[in-house]
């Protein structure tokens, strides 16, 4: 194949589809024997706009295939889960990066180009460079010798948001930061052939630090609209209506408070940037910590409500961990529905039109789902966790006499409650 992209998942697979509509053969790494054989009949394993007819397309004119074999190629591209270890410090794993790039390392030859495209700490892509070149000494590795070196290596960080993947593959602007400047020309050519936004080179380091950058700065934005909203249930104030106002100055744009920050990127990144400069980080760790606090006060004040309405049903509305997608990995509002569910049993339904079923941690719990009309028709209480454009829509008239948390503002003409002194109108 002309190119070989190693993991298949939310990433890999957009982008390997992507590079094969450009007209490239391209392998499709993937250590799921299970991933390998849906590709391969023409079929995906994630849910993504489009992705479907994408994917058939260039596997049925066999430009696009898949294995749990390597196989040499001119370019590979890395895109393989970076999660941080559970031990209390968020250290960044980056031993499948490393499991990839040996793997990369054997079937090497001059000429190649490989590039990294998972969130990465600081250092990553030299680490790499240094791995690889242990293991092939056969060949010269750029930065480690004053000749030409034999193979090219980049960092070149994907920004697309899920649910606009294949839009935003083709058309953002892209760092593409080279451990030497022709690498980064190197790799550059490659992305030009498939990407129609602005591609910007730079260094590997300053590639990588930007990718963290980028979803810290979010992180820490939507921080503080998430304590402005404690804040202003404190104070008896309607949140939304105050960021509304406060964003009508030219030079503020505050964003929207939410019962958490879920996913996979925006929870994870910014502790990369922390675990490399854990003096110098107070805003982005306090930033974290709140917007993971921001989940148990939702949990206490839906709590709270709950058992001031005894007898009455409580619908949760959504688990996925943000609007109008199926993705329920990292989600705060499936942690807040769950831990109702485990604290309140059958009084807790849940509506999530986007899951077949109730995830595990549901079971034994005494909760169920149920569908949107059923909740509107039966429950007295309901909890917004989500803002899909399903729940959005329902009118006013069908939600009146209802006690509702609002955790995401999509009802701004909802009644207020006065629960335990929570104020007007519960607002995060
Ligand atoms: N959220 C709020 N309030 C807001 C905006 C978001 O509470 O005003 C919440 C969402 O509900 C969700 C979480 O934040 O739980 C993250 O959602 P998101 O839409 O901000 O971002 P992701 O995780 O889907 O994708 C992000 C994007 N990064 C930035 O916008 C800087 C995307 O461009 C990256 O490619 C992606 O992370 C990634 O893969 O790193």
């Amino acid at each position: 194949p002309d190119v070989c992209v190693v993991g298949l998942g939310y990433i890999g697979l957009p982008t390997a589809a992507i590079i094969a509509r450009a007209g490239c053969k391209v392998l499709g790494l993937d250590v799921s024997e299970h991933v390998v054989d849906t590709i391969n009949r023409g079929e995906i394993h994630i849910e993504e706009v489009d992705l479907d007819g994408l994917v058939h397309g260039v596997v049925q004119r066999g430009l696009l295939r898949a294995s749990t074999q390597i196989a040499p190629s001119d370019v590979f591209v890395i895109a393989v889960p970076t999660p941080f270890e559970k031990d209390g410090h968020h250290t960044p794993d980056i031993s499948y990066v490393l499991a990839a790039a040996t793997q990369v390392a054997a079937v090497l030859k001059a000429g190649d180009t490989v590039i990294l495209e998972s969130t990465s700490p600081v250092g990553t892509t030299e680490q790499m460079r240094d791995l690889m070149a242990g293991l092939r000494p056969d060949l010269k590795f750029p930065g480690k010798t004053k000749e030409t070196p034999d193979v090219s290596i980049a960092y070149c960080p994907e920004r697309v948001l899920p649910g606009r993947i294949l839009e935003e593959l083709t058309n953002n602007d892209r760092s593409i930061g080279g451990i030497t400047p022709r690498c980064a020309r190197k790799a550059l050519a490659f992305y030009k052939r498939f990407v129609r936004g602005t591609c910007v080179t730079t260094d590997a380091r300053s590639a990588e630090m930007t990718k963290l950058v980028e979803n810290a700065y979010r992180d820490v934005n939507i921080a503080f609209a998430n304590e402005l909203s404690m804040v202003a249930d404190r104070m008896g104030l309607d949140v939304w209506e105050v960021i509304r106002l406060a964003n009508r100055h030219p030079r503020v744009n505050i964003l929207q408070p939410g019962p958490g920050v879920g996913g996979h990127c925006i929870a994870v990144d910014p502790w990369f940037i922390v675990a490399g400069a854990p003096d110098e980080t107070p805003l982005i760790r306090t930033a974290r910590n709140v917007n993971d606090g921001k989940m148990h006060h939702v949990v206490a004040k839906a709590a709270e409500l709950v058992e001031a309405h005894p007898g009455v049903k409580v619908a949760c509305l959504g688990l996925a961990f943000k609007a109008n997608i199926d993705d329920f990995r990292e989600s705060p509002a499936r942690y807040v529905a769950a831990s109702l569910a485990r604290k309140f049993g059958s009084r807790i339904n849940v509506v999530e039109p986007y899951a077949g079923q109730l995830p595990r941690e549901f079971e034994g719990t005494g909760a169920v789902q149920i569908d949107l009309d059923t909740a509107l028709e039966e429950c007295g209480v309901l909890i917004v966790l989500v803002d899909h454009d399903v729940f959005k829509v329902v009118p006013l008239a069908e939600r009146s006499g209802k006690v509702v948390y609002d955790t995401r503002g999509i009802w701004p003409d909802q009644p207020g409650v006065d629960v335990a002194g929570a104020g007007l109108r519960l607002a995060s």
